[in-house]
């Protein structure tokens, strides 16, 4: 389990306070199925996905990108209990949607680029070590109902 510092909440907190969830949802998603390709399986309903750029513009990528942020938004109010936070979408990912665990750990790194693009020097090595860490306590909360 992680534990997050009052330091290192303060630094989540205060980024996402400037978070826009549909330009950096879309930029996370867009660079884990550009970096990752194999990761397209999951969304073929998303329509044309045929070149980096088409990616990067596509409204459903976007649109499940914010999704997610938002999700992970919640997450930033609920900093010291993740597990149960993520349970109930621990449990759609595994027994309906049959996403690999693997690819939560992928899309932390993917979000660490779209924030230091995002938000440049204020993306601080210090700033970035909370991030990380949140991202391997969602990682874990996700995959906790996998079986
Ligand atoms: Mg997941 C749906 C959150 C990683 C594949 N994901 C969703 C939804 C949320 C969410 C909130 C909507 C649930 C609903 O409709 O009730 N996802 C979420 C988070 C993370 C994550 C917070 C973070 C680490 N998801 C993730 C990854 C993949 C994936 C890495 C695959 C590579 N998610 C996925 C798929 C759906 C969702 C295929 C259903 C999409 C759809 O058809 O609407």
């Amino acid at each position: 389990m992680v534990h997050l510092t009052c330091e290192e909440k303060a630094f989540i907190n205060s980024i996402w306070g400037h978070v826009n969830v549909e330009e950096l949802g879309g930029e996370a998603l867009g660079r884990l199925l550009v970096v990752y390709p194999w990761t397209q399986r999951f969304f073929d309903s998303f329509g044309n996905m045929s070149s980096p750029c088409a990616i990067m513009n596509n409204p459903k990528v976007k649109a499940h990108g914010k999704k997610v942020l938002s999700s992970l938004g919640d997450a930033t109010k609920n900093l010291d209990d993740l597990k149960s936070n993520f349970a109930h979408l621990s449990e759609l990912h595994c027994d309906k949607l049959h996403v690999d665990p693997e690819n939560f750990k992928l899309l932390g790194n993917v979000l660490m680029v779209a924030l230091s693009k995002t938000f440049g020097k204020e993306f601080t090595p210090e700033v970035q070590a909370a991030f990380q860490k949140l991202m391997s306590g969602v990682a874990n909360a996700l995959a906790s109902k996998y079986h």
